[in-house]
C-alpha cells in the first residue's frame, strides 16, 4: 500500500525514537463465541498467567449491568505481556443482541480464538461471529471449552466445526486452524485431551498458539513502511472523563504518536472534522489497570485524549490525507419509540423528564454505540431507537431509568427492507431450542404459530435440539412464552440468519388478553382478590394504578377485560373504617424491562420511571380506545 504522503522530518525522527519498538512481537486477538461458552472466564486465566492478580470471577465484566446479569455486554481489550511478546486480547459478548460489539472490534485484531462449549457445540451465535471473522479474513484458533464436564463431545464436534468453517469460507488458508481442548474454569488449554497431561501447562499452550498462529500486528515486511507513515488511528470506542474530556480508543494503524503532537480528525469520506488539536494524554489498559505512556506506535491499541473524534472516524497527523477504512457492521433489526412519560403518574419519580433531555441522552449513546441508530418518530416529542434486540434496547432503558429518566417506550417493531429486486424482505433468525424430548411437540406448535420452519432436529445426549428459521417479527415474546409453557425446561438461543421475503402480514393468535384498570388510585386487597379470579396479577396491594393501566393477564380471553383494582369493601358498622382485611393473594408477576418489551402488545406502551415499570394501553381512555380499535378492525 502506498504511503499516504511522504514522511515529514518530525515523523522521520519519531521513527528513530520508535526504533526500539518491534510490532512483529505484538499480537492482537479477540476471543469470540456463543453466549456463556466461557470467554470471560478464560480471560481471567490469561490475565493471571501474564501476571495480573485477579480477585473476582470474570474480572473483565466490569460494568454494572454485566456484573448484575453475569453476561458480557461490551467488548473490552487488555494488554498482556507474555515472554517478549505483547498481546492485546479483546473479550467480546456472546449474546446475539450484542453481535455488533464483535463486528466493531474485528478491525483491531488479526485473529480470533473461537471458543466452543464442548457439550453444547457450535450454536447460532458461534456461526454469526465466526462468519464475520472469516469474512474479514481473520485467522482462527478453535478451543473446545468446558472439557472438564462429564459427557462432553469435543472429539465428535471436530467434524462439525470443520464443516462450519467450510460452509462459511472458501479461503483455504483460513481453514487450516489449530484445535485446543480447555477448561477455562480449571485454568488450562491444551493440545491433548488426555486427563493428567492436559492440565500440566495451564493456559501456556494457548498463549503459544496465539503467538505462532495469529499474524503479528505488523508484518516484518511492512514494519518500516508502517512505522514511517504519518500517525493514523481508527476510533473504535469513545468514553468521557471529567478531567480529560473525550477519550478515544483504537488501534494505531500506522505511524507513531507522542503526547503534545498535533492531530486532526477525518470522517469516513476524508473530510476534516473541526480544527487541529494536540494529544493531551495517552494510555492503555494493562491487566486491569490504566498505564499512562508518552508514546504509542503502529500495531498497538491505545487510548488518547485531546480530540473530539467519533467512532469510525480517523485521528491522524495533520499531513495525513486518507481515512482508515473500517469494516461495515450489520444494520439494526428492531425499532422502538422512546418518548416522555405522559401517564397520570409522570414526574413523581424521575428528574429527567423532557423530550429534549431524552433525545440528547440518546444522541450521546449512539455516538459510541455504533450498533444503535436513531430515526425520527411519527410525533416530534419521540424518537425511534433502532437496535439488534430486546435485551440490547432493554439495557439502554434500564441504564436511563437508573440515571433518573422517565420514559414511555413502545413495543419493538421489526425493520423490514427491500432486496435487490425491490421485494419487501424482513430479518429471519435461526432459533435453537434444546428441550426434554417429551416437550418438543409444544415447541413445534408454538413455532408454527410464529411461522417458524423446522430445519433440523437432533438428539444431544438426553435432550432434543430443534433448529428453526423464523421471521424476527414472529419471534417477539417467543422466549418468554416457551419458558413459561415449559416451566423453564427449554434453552432458547437465536441469532440473525438472513433476510427473507415477507410472506405473512399479521401473526394471529399471539395476542394475550389483558386486565385493564378502569380506576385511578391505590389497589386494594379486596379488589385484587376478585381481579385475581380473572387471571394473573402484575400489581400487589397498595400500588398506584390508573385508568388504562394493564394490571394483569386475562386467563381465558385474548381480548382486554376492564377491571377495578381499587374497589373498597363496603363498610359494615361492626368493622372500623380504613382497616383492610388481610387477603391471601398469589404474589404478582413482576417482569424486567426486557421481559416487558418482549411481552407488550401493539396497542400498549411501557411507562418507565426510576422506581416503577408500568404496562399501559397507549390510549388510556377506554371509550376512545374502543373507538380506535373498532376503526382499525374496519380498515383491515
Ligand atoms: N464447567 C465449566 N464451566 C465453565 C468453564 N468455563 C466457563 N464456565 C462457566 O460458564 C459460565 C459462563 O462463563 P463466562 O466466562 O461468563 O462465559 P462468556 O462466554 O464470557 O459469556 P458471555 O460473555 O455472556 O457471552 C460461568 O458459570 C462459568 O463459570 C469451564 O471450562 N468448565
Ligand atoms: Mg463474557
Amino acid at each position: 500500500m502506498k504511503p499516504v504522503c511522504a514522511p515529514s522530518a518530525s515523523i522521520a525522527s519519531r521513527f528513530m525514537s520508535a526504533k526500539a519498538y518491534d510490532p512483529t512481537m505484538v499480537r492482537n486477538v479477540a476471543i469470540i463465541a456463543h453466549v456463556d461458552h466461557g470467554k470471560t472466564t478464560l480471560m481471567d486465566k490469561l490475565l493471571e498467567k501474564c501476571g495480573t492478580t485477579v480477585t473476582t470471577e470474570r474480572a473483565m465484566d466490569s460494568n454494572e449491568h454485566e456484573k448484575e446479569r453475569g453476561i458480557t455486554i461490551m467488548s473490552k481489550y487488555t494488554r498482556l505481556h507474555y515472554g517478549n511478546h505483547t498481546l492485546h486480547v479483546v473479550d467480546t459478548p456472546g449474546h446475539a443482541d450484542f453481535g455488533g460489539e464483535v463486528e466493531r472490534i474485528l478491525s483491531m485484531v488479526d485473529g480470533v480464538v473461537l471458543l466452543v462449549d464442548a457439550s453444547e457445540g457450535p450454536m447460532s451465535q458461534t456461526k454469526f461471529v465466526l462468519s464475520k471473522a472469516l469474512n474479514a479474513g481473520k485467522k482462527a484458533i478453535v478451543v473446545f471449552n468446558k472439557v472438564d464436564r462429564e459427557g462432553h463431545r469435543a472429539e465428535e464436534l471436530e467434524t462439525e466445526i470443520f464443516d462450519l468453517f467450510c460452509a462459511l469460507s472458501d479461503n483455504e488458508s483460513l481453514l487450516d486452524y489449530p484445535i485446543l481442548y480447555a477448561s477455562a474454569r480449571q485454568g488450562w488449554a491444551s493440545h491433548t485431551i488426555k486427563a493428567g497431561e492436559r492440565e500440566k501447562l495451564g493456559v501456556i499452550p494457548l498463549l503459544d498458539t496465539i503467538i505462532k498462529h495469529i499474524p503479528p500486528a505488523v508484518s516484518k515486511e511492512q514494519k518500516d513502511e508502517k512505522l514511517k507513515r504519518p500517525f493514523g488511528l481508527s476510533v473504535n470506542t469513545i468514553n468521557s472523563d471529567n478531567h480529560l474530556g473525550r477519550i478515544v480508543t483504537g488501534k494505531v494503524e500506522h505511524g507513531s504518536i507522542r503526547i503534545g503532537d498535533k492531530i486532526k480528525v477525518l470522517n469516513a469520506k476524508g473530510d476534516q472534522q473541526g480544527v487541529e488539536s494536540r494529544v493531551t494524554k495517552l494510555f492503555y489498559l494493562e491487566g486491569l489497570t490504566r498505564v499512562d505512556v508518552e508514546e504509542a506506535h503502529a500495531g498497538q491499541i491505545v487510548s488518547l485524549a485531546g480530540c473530539s473524534a467519533n467512532v469510525s472516524e480517523t485521528v491522524c497527523a495533520p499531513e495525513a490525507t486518507s481515512p482508515i477504512p473500517t469494516i461495515p457492521i450489520s444494520p439494526p433489526v428492531i425499532s422502538m419509540t422512546f418518548g416522555p412519560n405522559d401517564s397520570p403518574l409522570s414526574g413523581r419519580d424521575g428528574n429527567k423528564l423532557t423530550s429534549n433531555m431524552i433525545k440528547d441522552r440518546l444522541y450521546k449513546e449512539v455516538e459510541n454505540n455504533v450498533t444503535l441508530q436513531l430515526s425520527p418518530a411519527s410525533d416530534s416529542e419521540s424518537i425511534n431507537v433502532n437496535g439488534r434486540g430486546e435485551l440490547q434496547i432493554g439495557i439502554l432503558v434500564e441504564t436511563m431509568r437508573r440515571e433518573g429518566f422517565e420514559l414511555t417506550v413502545s413495543p419493538p417493531n421489526v425493520i423490514s427492507t427491500k432486496d435487490e429486486q425491490g421485494k419487501n424482505v424482513e430479518p429471519y433468525e435461526e432459533v435453537v431450542v434444546d428441550i426434554d424430548p417429551e416437550l418438543q411437540g409444544m415447541v413445534i406448535d408454538q413455532m408454527s404459530n410464529r411461522k417458524g420452519n423446522l430445519i433440523e432436529f437432533k438428539d444431544i445426549g438426553a435432550r432434543a435440539r430443534l433448529i428453526f428459521h423464523a421471521p424476527s417479527r414472529g419471534l417477539i415474546g417467543f422466549r418468554h412464552d416457551i419458558m413459561s409453557a415449559t416451566r423453564g425446561n427449554a434453552t432458547v438461543n437465536s441469532a440473525f440468519s438472513h433476510y427473507g421475503v415477507v410472506n405473512v402480514q399479521e401473526f394471529s393468535g399471539l395476542q394475550k388478553g389483558k386486565l385493564v384498570s378502569t380506576e385511578t388510585g391505590k389497589t386494594t386487597g379486596y379488589a385484587l382478590m376478585m381481579v385475581e379470579e380473572r387471571g394473573q396479577l402484575f400489581v400487589g396491594v397498595g400500588e398506584e394504578t390508573y385508568v388504562g393501566m394493564v394490571v394483569g393477564e386475562c386467563a381465558r380471553s385474548a381480548s382486554e377485560l376492564d377491571v377495578n383494582p381499587c374497589r373498597l369493601k363496603k363498610l359494615t358498622n361492626v368493622r372500623s373504617t380504613g382497616a383492610e382485611e388481610k387477603v391471601n393473594l398469589t404474589p404478582p408477576k413482576k417482569m424486567t424491562t426486557e421481559e416487558f418489551i418482549a411481552y407488550m402488545d401493539e396497542d400498549e406502551v411501557l411507562e418507565v420511571t426510576p422506581t416503577a415499570l408500568r404496562l399501559r394501553k397507549k390510549i388510556l381512555d377506554p371509550t376512545t380506545r374502543a373507538r380506535v380499535n373498532k376503526s382499525k378492525k374496519l380498515v383491515k
